[in-house]
């Protein structure tokens, strides 16, 4: 089953929408599989924005990821990647369309609230960098007839 990384970057934290931005997950229907509040290292900031390293805005995405707390999280289900992409919406709120997280609820593309892995192979790098293997939990919830 398909597994994607998702996190509650420090604005969404610091403006109480963890409950909000989790619902919105949970009720399109995907499966919740791993959980953690941190305060996110430079390094492992660092190491999460690599593809980003030669870009402008680098140094203040790090500051800015690594400011607060974090919620990380691993979602499951079928096409979760995609799918929760466009759950989350674009990058810049702004143009984010209503319905989707950042357009309801941001209005800042340096504080969008929310990042979600954006390919298969890039999950799979960004889970094993936030979470242990132990640290997901195998689970089929007893509602997913209803959702398959
Ligand atoms: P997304 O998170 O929508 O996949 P990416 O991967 O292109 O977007 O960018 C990663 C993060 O870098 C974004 N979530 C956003 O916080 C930040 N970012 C992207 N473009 C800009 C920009 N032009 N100015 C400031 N921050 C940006």
């Amino acid at each position: 089953m398909e597994r994607t990384f998702i996190a509650i970057k420090p604005d969404g934290v610091q403006r109480g929408l963890v409950g909000e931005i989790i619902g919105r997950l949970e009720t399109k229907g995907f499966t919740l599989v791993a959980l953690k509040l941190l305060h996110p290292s430079r390094e492992l900031a660092e190491q999460h924005y690599a593809v980003h390293k030669e870009r402008p805005f680098f140094s203040g995405l790090v500051d800015f990821i690594t400011s607060g707390p974090v919620v990380a999280m691993v979602w499951q289900g079928d096409g979760v990647v995609a799918a929760s992409r466009l759950t989350i919406g674009a990058t810049n709120p702004l143009v984010s369309p209503p319905g989707t997280i950042r357009g309801d609820l941001g209005i800042n593309i340096g504080r969008n609230l929310i990042h979600g892995s954006d390919a298969v192979e890039t999950a799979q790098s960004e889970i094993a960098l936030w979470f242990k293997e132990e640290e997901l939990v195998s689970w089929t919830p007893t509602i997913s007839p209803w959702l398959s």
